[in-house]
């Protein structure tokens, strides 16, 4: 049986593979990924993210421990965009979530740069994917940091918490304007530490001047990951969010949205390889960067010189 067939029947051994051939970019991983596109499309995904050592991983093991008890199987990609570990869990994960490792409902991954960090956003899509066509029914991103390529990781996510801990030195100023948009629940773990309240009132503010005219108010809630205090509210508050998300037609939005970005990142990929290596064969392409270089030709002329050779 090809790995799609078992992977059908269930056997984790087949889904390891499958993500393996994905974060290998194996020749095969195209074709596979047609076959259990139409497959997907049914779990729920969940972003979480935030700055390193917020207490994700801890948060997440919670929330997965909820979603177990109410009988839902879970899926957990912990991304990691500044590390070249990949495959299985890197250490800390395996200690914050040893329970849930031998858990037969819960599959969990790690994954980092292995170099390429361009496509590590698409990659995490891919695994999702494979997770969701796994019949999985919740699925967690966790993913560290917050500059522009944990941003597009989230982008794969139906709804993204975003987790703060007081004491980052200047507390709101340490927060990125990006990730106020990308929150659709703010949490405040460690809240057991002094300058939680001081980050409550601060983050709402911030949010009250962000909000613009969207229909959805970020709810804020604090939690203490370690010892499991305010997950159960947490929990409401993301299924508010999937509720809103299912009624507003936003969800639907976000998802059309989201195909419509992968498409065309893998059409901007593909346009690159086809006119480089083209343009290559003639060996054009780098006398024209050459030209460029010696400020013969600026690089708008050139761009748009190729395109119209290749489009043609
Ligand atoms: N005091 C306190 N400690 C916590 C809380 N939640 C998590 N921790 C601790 O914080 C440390 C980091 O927790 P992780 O869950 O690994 O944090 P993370 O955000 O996943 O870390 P990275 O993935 O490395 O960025 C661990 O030692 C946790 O036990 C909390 O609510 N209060
Ligand atoms: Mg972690």
């Amino acid at each position: 049986m090809d790995v799609v067939g078992e992977l059908l029947t269930g056997s984790k051994r087949a889904l390891s593979r499958a993500i393996t051939m994905v974060e290998n970019e194996s020749s095969e991983a195209a074709a596979m990924m047609q076959q259990l596109y139409p497959r997907t499309g049914k779990a729920l995904v969940i972003g979480i993210t935030g700055p390193p050592g917020a207490g994700k991983s801890t948060l997440t093991d919670k929330l997965a421990k909820k979603y177990r008890q109410q009988g839902k199987t879970v899926g957990i990609v912990a991304v990691d965009p500044t590390s070249p570990f990949s495959g299985g869990a890197i250490l800390g994960d395996r200690i914050r979530m040893n329970e849930l490792i031998l858990d037969e409902g819960v599959f969990i991954r790690s994954m980092g740069t292995r170099g390429s960090l361009g496509g590590l956003s698409c990659k995490t899509a891919d695994v999702v994917a494979i997770l969701d066509a796994f019949a999985k029914d919740v699925i967690f991103i966790e993913t560290v940091g917050v500059g522009q390529s944990e941003v597009d990781i989230v982008k794969a996510a139906d709804t993204t918490v975003v987790v703060l801990v007081p004491g980052l030195g200047d507390d709101i100023q340490a927060i990125k304007a990006g990730i106020l948009e990308i929150g659709d629940v703010f949490v405040i773990n460690k809240a057991d530490r002094e300058g939680a309240e001081r980050l409550n009132s601060e983050l709402e503010m911030m949010l009250v001047l962000n909000q613009g005219d969207i229909k959805w108010r970020p709810p804020i809630k604090k939690t203490v990951a370690s010892s499991g205090n305010g997950i159960d509210e947490l929990v409401v508050a993301i299924d508010d969010h999937i509720d809103y998300l299912n009624k507003s037609g936003e969800l639907h939005r976000r998802r059309s949205m989201r195909a419509k970005n992968e498409l065309l990142s893998l059409m901007e990929e593909g346009i690159k390889r086809y006119v480089v290596k083209k343009m290559s064969e003639s060996g054009q392409f780098d006398s024209l960067v050459a030209s460029i270089e010696r400020r013969e030709k600026d690089p708008y002329t050139i761009a748009s010189i190729i395109l119209a050779e290749c489009l043609r």
